[in-house]
């Protein structure tokens, strides 16, 4: 790691989406480069995190998220299920573990949860948490007395993404507002927990709209430990299906500027790697992303199998990152 002494104003919560919007239109070597410095200033250089995600309970959700495989409204072929039971959630997460995963995420289609699944999902955290992974769950929006509980049983890391700037969100989501989410944000660290939150390009946003959600997270009053990067996958059924593809040097930059605007998270190169040449994730990991989702399913869509993302790191010279190394962020 370089000396983090060497850049002493990187903090900030300051940020104008002008001055965000600036870094994305520099030359693509300049922001690689700088981004990259950055990410050496404050993390090991050839250490990528991994988390594995399980989906808790898939589909059927009553939100109208325009991207979502998993929202009823939209016929999408993915069936909607019950909340699976604790001790099948523990076994997967056995073998995640045994395959080297450090973070374990839990992914349920709600809008919120409701009081009466709290139990088992507070005792689905306990079990991860006693087989020694980090505990992340995504269960939609939360009460200030939801994330109480869930911090008392033991849970590390809420996903609550805002997915994309504040102008844009109206063409995305109508059943909920921006705010509601930063609400539940607040909710969430008010708690004691750590953050995971971030959003998703490729939506048919411009680049003014990429900086102002990567603005919206710097500027929260503590930057995300974890900030999800995700490249839409497409999903026949959903509305953005058909959406005209992001270059992918695009989405290249959205790593970068923010792993400039968040120098100490944990960047992950979320969704859409299975539709990623390695190049281009190699260029991901060149522009300060230290995380990723590993195993051969996301939530409900596909992921590149271990043995590819194995053969990758091993190309790459990079390592899984250590527990100890990341479990600040
Ligand atoms: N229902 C909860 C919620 O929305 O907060 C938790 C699960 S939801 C599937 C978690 C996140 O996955 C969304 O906020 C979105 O950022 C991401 N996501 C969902 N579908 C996606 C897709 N097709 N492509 C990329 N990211 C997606
Ligand atoms: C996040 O930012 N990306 C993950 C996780 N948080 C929950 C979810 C991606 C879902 C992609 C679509 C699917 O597999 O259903
Ligand atoms: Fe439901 Fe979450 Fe999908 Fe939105 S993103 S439709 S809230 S599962």
């Amino acid at each position: 790691m370089a000396d983090a002494s060497a850049f002493p104003a990187d903090i900030r919560h300051d940020w104008s989406v002008a001055e965000a919007e600036a870094l994305f239109v520099q030359p693509f070597n300049d922001l690689v480069f700088r981004a990259q410095s950055v990410h050496r200033a404050h993390f090991p250089a050839n250490q990528v995190q991994l988390s594995t995600l399980l989906s808790i309970k898939t589909g059927g959700c009553p939100e109208d998220c325009a991207y979502c495989p998993q929202a009823a409204r939209y016929d999408t072929g993915v069936d909607a299920q019950k909340l699976m039971a604790v001790e099948a959630v523990v076994a997967e997460a056995r073998r995640a573990k045994e395959a080297g995963a450090s973070r374990y995420c839990m992914g349920a289609a709600w809008r919120e949860p409701k009081d009466r699944d709290l139990e088992a999902i507070c005792d689905m955290v306990q079990g991860v948490k006693a087989l020694g992974l980090e505990t992340c769950m995504t269960l939609g929006m939360l009460t200030g007395a939801q994330a109480q509980r869930l911090k008392e049983a033991g849970l590390d890391y809420y996903n609550h993404n805002i997915d994309t700037s504040p102008e844009h969100y109206g063409q995305i989501i109508t059943t909920r507002t921006y705010q509601d989410r930063l609400d539940t944000l607040a909710h969430v660290r008010d708690a004691g927990m750590k953050v995971c939150c971030g959003g998703i390009v490729g939506m048919g946003e411009s680049v003014r709209d990429r900086a102002g959600m990567l603005v919206t997270l710097a500027n929260l009053p503590e930057h995300p430990e974890s900030v999800p990067i995700n490249m839409l996958v497409q999903v026949h059924g959903t509305p953005l299906d058909g959406t005209r593809k992001l270059d992918p040097l695009d989405f290249v930059r959205t790593i970068a500027v923010a792993r400039i605007m968040m120098p100490k998270s944990m960047v992950r190169l979320s969704a859409g790697r299975e539709e990623m040449s390695d190049e281009l994730q190699a260029l991901c990991f060149l522009a300060g992303a230290n995380s990723i989702f590993a195993g051969p399913k996301l939530l409900t869509t596909p992921n590149p199998g271990r043995d590819h993302d194995s053969l990758l790191f091993q190309r790459l010279g990079i390592k899984p990152m250590p527990l100890e190394t990341h479990a600040h962020g």
